[in-house]
């Protein structure tokens, strides 16, 4: 019955990851991000920057040991030498879903769950640690990528960023892990309210961060245990540059 509930959880939420791939809709109006994330960014955001790596993505795998394959396993199996159209673009889908997938209008947020809070304070003390540790990936990232909430195979929480659309699912040589929250720094996630100004955009984000929705994640990562394993079992890949 549970595993039952959550494949359909999954299905609905994650439904624009089987092929061909499609954009996933927002759960609320761009007005609504505003005005820490302004309507502007949000719909451009989506329906140019997303959208085109959907695109590219569904022309990049035809005809590739990838067409038919689902995002996630697709994502884990990739290699360096599987080359840049498909990493890019199929990157670009799984991060800015996940993306959406955890902000929220703050009238319109959950609260965190116990279970994930209990990680989170074996892990890093409490939420503010996290947001800090967050903050620093992302402001350390050098041009443009993510910063990452990650579980690992080991069944705990860790912070890593990744550059470009690069994420811990991919076998890059570096830590791997299930992402259960992304914040994406690359500056057309940000450009029209904040323009180069990184730090203020990253304050004004997690004003939109759903901890409900994180809690979920994370639910989902640790019972997912043949994703986790497979991320550790695979043979390691050859190492991205950073
Ligand atoms: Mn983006």
């Amino acid at each position: 019955m549970k595993s039952t509930l959550l494949i359909i959880l999954l299905g609905t939420i994650f439904s624009s990851f089987s092929q061909p791939f499609t954009l996933p809709k927002l759960p609320f109006s761009y007005q609504e991000y505003a005005p820490y994330i302004d309507a502007q960014t949000m719909e451009i955001h989506l329906t140019k920057h997303h959208q085109a790596y959907v695109n590219n993505l569904n022309k990049a795998i035809k005809d590739t040991r990838f067409a038919g394959m689902g995002l996630e396993d697709l994502l884990m199996e990739l290699r360096l030498e599987d080359g840049e159209a498909i990493r890019n673009n199929a990157g670009g889908h799984y991060n800015h879903s996940l993306f959406w997938n955890v902000l929220a209008p703050p009238a319109k947020q959950g609260k965190a769950q116990d279970r994930f809070l209990t990680a989170v304070q074996q892990d890093f003390g409490n939420l503010d640690s996290l947001k800090k540790e967050m903050n620093k990936a992302a402001m350390t990232r050098f041009g443009s990528g993510w910063s990452w909430l990650i579980v690992t195979p080991k069944g705990s929480l860790s912070v890593v960023s990744t550059p470009n659309q690069d994420n811990p699912l991919m076998n890059l040589g570096a830590d791997r892990g299930i992402p259960i929250l992304g914040i994406d720094v690359w500056e057309h996630a940000y450009y029209l309210n904040y323009q180069n100004r990184r730090a203020d955009y990253l304050t004004a984000v997690w004003s939109l961060v759903d901890w409900s929705k994180v809690s979920e994640n994370f639910d989902n990562a640790k019972a997912n245990e043949t994703r986790l394993m497979k991320l550790v079992s695979t043979k390691k890949g050859k190492k991205r540059k950073q």
